[in-house]
């Protein structure tokens, strides 16, 4: 068993957690048409979906919480809200959302207009949806070896300049809005792009006068990789080399409910003041008054404090030192898995675990399935079902990457509750062969379609099947 450093924390408060018999879970399972993101989270034991708002808040989040301000118009928590982003982040304007998507959706209105093409390292579900509701048209440019998930390049986030270069050659830089930088990149199973590839992402970009604006929702982790990976930043603190990445972009679209511990809230943040005109003027349509955007006071408080917090040295190397536990386990066992470990996540790549599994049938879906009957744990499915289908042509989008996401909550699980999902991971990897069909739609929404989409076993004899369930 390797050895696992003490976590920096310890626990103050604590919430029981429900166990489940395998015939309850093969009931919860079918009743959440086979989709674990439509399960009720009673049913879940070690909930892996998301490390999206499901961090810990520590003691100073909670107490800075009865000190929000809760002014419907300026309010003293936006204001330190605005500091601490100035402080840590360094955007001069500020204008907060109620999640990450409501970032995306102002930037999106914005800047994209029909006929328009952004660039990015890699999708994102719900950044791509704003883009493309827009008009716009996602390319990715990100590294090759992103996309193959045995490849051990320490920075799979990197963009390829070739690719961004080419694309601004064949459409043009007026067609452009802006350059979109992931940190890290999450569908690439948390992966880090370098400090010396965002300085050329940024040149470059900056040569053809296109912006560069940042996904930061993750930005604290990638900054902990670039002083682990990068000679230069060896010696500086995560604090600094975040705000050297934030340096090298004109704004950043935020999910607070990251590496900022809350959980609930973003921001969207810009160096233009002009573009920040027009976000405040959008952010009070769909958002709230633009010195709370959809926020109470007293979320604006617990990111503030968060944000502190994210930075803090010990934090950060217990989170990732945490995820690696997990993923040295599973690598240990022979399980094929997207390596490097990443920062938020151990991810599989269900494409090779269950080769037999059609495409079109979702294995890293069926797999993500057959993980949560063996022991109640949830993983979430970044695969096909993720990526949906194409606008134009309606066909399905099959990335190469087809993943079971074993997401890290910050702060909320202990190193038992690791070896106990390693546990059921291997457990699961060994009984493979088994699975040799998946699950076909029963129900397929338009938007975002993972999160309620609803399945069927594809064969009468399938393990998840409620037959074949003892
Ligand atoms: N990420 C995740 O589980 C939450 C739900 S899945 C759509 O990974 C990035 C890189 C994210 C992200 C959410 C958002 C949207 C933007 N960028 O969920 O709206 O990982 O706060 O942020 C999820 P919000």
């Amino acid at each position: 068993m390797p050895r696992h450093p003490a976590e920096p924390w310890r626990i103050k408060m604590v919430e029981p957690l429900r166990t489940t018999t395998r015939r309850q879970r093969q009931q919860a399972l079918q009743a959440a048409g086979y989709n674990i993101s439509l399960l009720r989270s009673e049913d879940v034991y070690i909930d892996l979906y998301t490390d999206s708002g499901t961090n810990a808040m520590s003691d100073r989040q909670w107490a800075a919480m009865m000190t929000g301000d809760e002014a419907y118009a300026g309010a003293r928590s936006f204001y330190r809200l605005e500091a601490a982003v100035r402080e840590y982040y360094g955007y001069e304007h500020l204008i907060p959302t109620h999640q990450g998507r409501g970032a995306e959706n102002i930037l999106s209105r914005i800047l994209i207009r029909p006929g328009h093409h952004v660039p990015g390292n890699m999708y994102f579900t719900t950044t791509r949806a704003h883009q493309e509701l827009n008009g716009g048209t996602f390319h990715d440019v990100i590294i090759d070896e992103a996309h193959d998930p045995a490849c051990e390049h320490p920075f799979k986030g990197n963009v390829d300049l070739a690719k961004l270069e080419r694309l601004i050659d064949d459409v043009g830089p007026r067609s452009i809005p802006y350059v979109c930088v992931a940190a890290t990149v999450n569908m690439a199973g948390g992966q880090p792009i370098s400090l010396a590839n965002l300085t050329r992402v940024h040149e470059l970009a900056h040569r053809h006068g296109i912006p560069v604006i940042l996904d930061a929702a993750r930005a604290v982790e990638n900054a902990w990789f670039i002083k682990q990976r990068e000679k230069a930043w060896r010696e500086h603190s995560v604090a600094a080399v975040l705000r050297e990445i934030c340096a090298r972009t004109d704004g950043a679209a935020m999910s607070a409910k990251k590496d900022s511990y809350a959980n609930i809230g973003g921001w969207l943040a810009l160096r233009d003041p002009h573009l920040a005109e027009q976000a405040r003027n959008l952010v009070v349509l769909y958002e709230g008054l633009h010195t709370y955007g959809g926020m109470a006071g007293r979320d604006m408080e617990a990111i503030s404090v968060g944000i502190a917090e994210s930075v803090q040295e010990e934090n950060i190397k217990a989170r990732i030192d945490q995820v690696a536990y997990l993923g040295q386990q599973l690598a240990d066992a022979g399980l094929p898995l997207v390596r490097p470990t990443g920062g938020h996540a151990v991810c599989i790549d269900a494409a090779a675990t269950l080769p037999r599994v059609p495409r079109e049938q979702f294995p890293a879906q069926t797999l993500a399935a057959a993980l949560y009957l063996d022991s109640g744990v949830r993983a979430a499915e970044r695969g096909a079902v993720s990526a949906g289908r194409d606008r134009a042509t309606g066909e399905n989008r099959y990335p190469r990457l087809e993943l079971v996401r074993l997401t890290i909550p910050r702060r909320v699980y202990t190193q038992s509750h690791m070896d106990l999902v390693a546990d059921s991971a291997i457990r699961v990897h060994k009984q493979r062969d088994r699975l040799d069909s998946g699950l076909v739609f029963v129900h397929e929404p338009e938007n975002l379609r993972f999160f309620q989409a609803r399945f069927a076993p594809a064969a009468p004899d399938s393990p998840l099947a409620p037959a074949q369930i003892s």
